[in-house]
């Protein structure tokens, strides 16, 4: 493997300092020839590929090939404004689907199984990713995207599919509605289920488990990287993590702070090089997800293994399957004048659905005007201007992340600081991560 891996990355670093501008310039400033990196053990000496860098290169700046050479482009949600681009080379599909292959029959799946798909089918590089990568193993798929509760049971319950895939909260939300419907999961034909795009802990995999009657294994990716399959866990293995197809995606754990390398097994964030990729490939992408990884000697596979994501280093939310930074929403605030930069997103899971709060204090010349000491929803609706403040700004909001959130408008001093005065931007209630 190792061999492999830096055959392959010796490889990379003459392809991209060859194609891609920005790597050649990133190389030149920091003095290294691409003949120094001899393998995987130079690779500390690059320095990290940044989302802000794919911003800045929107959209086919990172290309190393003519645009007519994509096949496919995907996009990933949660930045401000302008989406993050992905492309795709013919190879790069074929790598993509023997990746999400892989990960299938790591999950339990065999030629011939039939699988549900209800990740979201788009720019989201869910679906598709899922779909071909199916297709290959020899599966037959039925696309039927995510969403429409009243259809993916009636198709469950028809089609009798072995197989679902979705996010680990949208399989509860359909354990819950199977339950309030009364069909026991033994009336299902489920057995397995790989769950991923949001980070979920051991009680939801056993209330999933329970409630569809399968086994629920982990599916780890993201859109720079290639989508859904950068790891996935052996459904004989659960919750002792996931293999890394690290001959595709080599992995590293950094210190979050000074970027330094971390031994085998210590926490940090996980950062990502592309050993394969020919359209788009990113060098030491920080991925500013928080796990660890290590060999695991008694399993069944011999690639390395990734814990769960314990966090983020940046503080993004995924709601819904949607990534959120709290950033987005002050970019839209910064559009109101009569609202301040006094605001807190909190985020509660009701039921198995994700809510988001937008508390945000009110310019206080606007309450001046209005004699308002307090805000209550109650006394918004006496006052059309808050109304409409509070509508318009929420109509933004969608607008800008897709997503519909709750506005909370206070008045001044009203949302709770810490103790040095500061304002916690996230309350995140959820307790999503293991
Ligand atoms: O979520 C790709 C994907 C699709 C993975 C379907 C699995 C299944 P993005 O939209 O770019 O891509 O979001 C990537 O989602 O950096 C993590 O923070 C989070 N994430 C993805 N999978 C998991 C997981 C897809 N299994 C971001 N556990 C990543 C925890 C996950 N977090």
């Amino acid at each position: 493997m190792r061999k492999l891996q830096n055959e392959r990355l010796r490889n990379l670093m003459h392809y991209v300092y060859e194609r891609v501008p920005f790597y050649r310039q990133q190389f030149d400033r920091h003095g290294i020839q691409p003949s120094q990196i001899k393998g995987v053990d130079d690779l500390p000496l690059l320095p990290f590929t940044h989302k802000q860098d794919l911003r800045n290169n929107y959209p086919f700046g990172l290309l190393a090939v003519p645009r007519q050479e994509i096949t496919r482009v995907h996009c990933s949600s949660g930045t401000t404004g302008k989406p993050t681009t992905v492309a795709y080379t013919a190879g790069d599909i074929g790598i993509f689907s023997e990746v999400v292959a892989r990960s299938l029959a790591a999950a339990g799946c065999k030629p011939g199984m039939m699988l549900q798909n209800a990740y979201g089918y788009g720019l989201f590089t869910g679906g598709l990713g899922l779909h071909f990568g199916a297709e290959k193993l020899g599966m037959t798929v039925v696309p039927v995207s995510g969403g429409m509760t009243e259809r993916q049971l009636m198709l469950l319950q028809d089609f009798r599919p072995e197989v679902l895939c979705c996010t680990p909260s949208y399989a509860q939300t359909l354990a819950e509605e199977i339950k309030r419907r009364g069909i026991g999961p033994q009336e299902l034909n489920l057995k397995f289920a790989l769950l991923g795009a949001e980070p979920w802990t051991e009680t939801i995999r056993q209330h999933v488990q329970e409630g569809l009657g399968l086994q629920a294994s982990n599916i780890y990716g993201l859109s720079e990287i290639i989508g859904p399959g950068v790891s996935q866990e052996d459904v004989e293995e659960p919750g002792s993590g996931s293999y890394v197809w690290e001959d595709h995606f080599y992995p590293e754990i950094v210190n979050r702070d000074t970027g330094e390398l971390l031994p085998e097994g210590e926490l940090g964030v996980l950062v990502l090089t592309t050993l394969t990729k020919s359209g788009m490939p990113l060098l030491r992408y920080r991925t500013n997800d928080i796990t660890n990884i290590y060999y695991d000697r008694s399993g069944r596979r011999t690639h390395i293994k990734m814990g769960p994501i314990r966090g983020r280093s940046d503080g993004m939310l995924i709601i819904r399957g949607v990534n959120l930074f709290h950033t987005q929403v002050e970019e839209v605030l910064q559009k109101f004048e009569q609202l301040t930069s006094h605001y807190q997103l909190v985020v509660s899971r009701e039921e198995s659905l994700d809510e988001v709060e937008v508390h945000v204090e009110v310019n206080e010349l606007l309450l001046r005007d209005l004699c308002l000491q307090q805000i209550t929803i109650v006394e918004m609706c006496r006052y059309p201007v808050l109304e409409e403040l509070s509508a318009s700004f929420c109509k933004r909001l969608k607008e800008n992340t897709g997503l519909t959130m709750r506005v909370h408008l206070k008045v001044t001093g009203e949302i709770p600081r810490s103790e040095g005065g500061k304002l916690n931007r996230i309350v995140d209630k959820r307790q999503v991560y293991a």
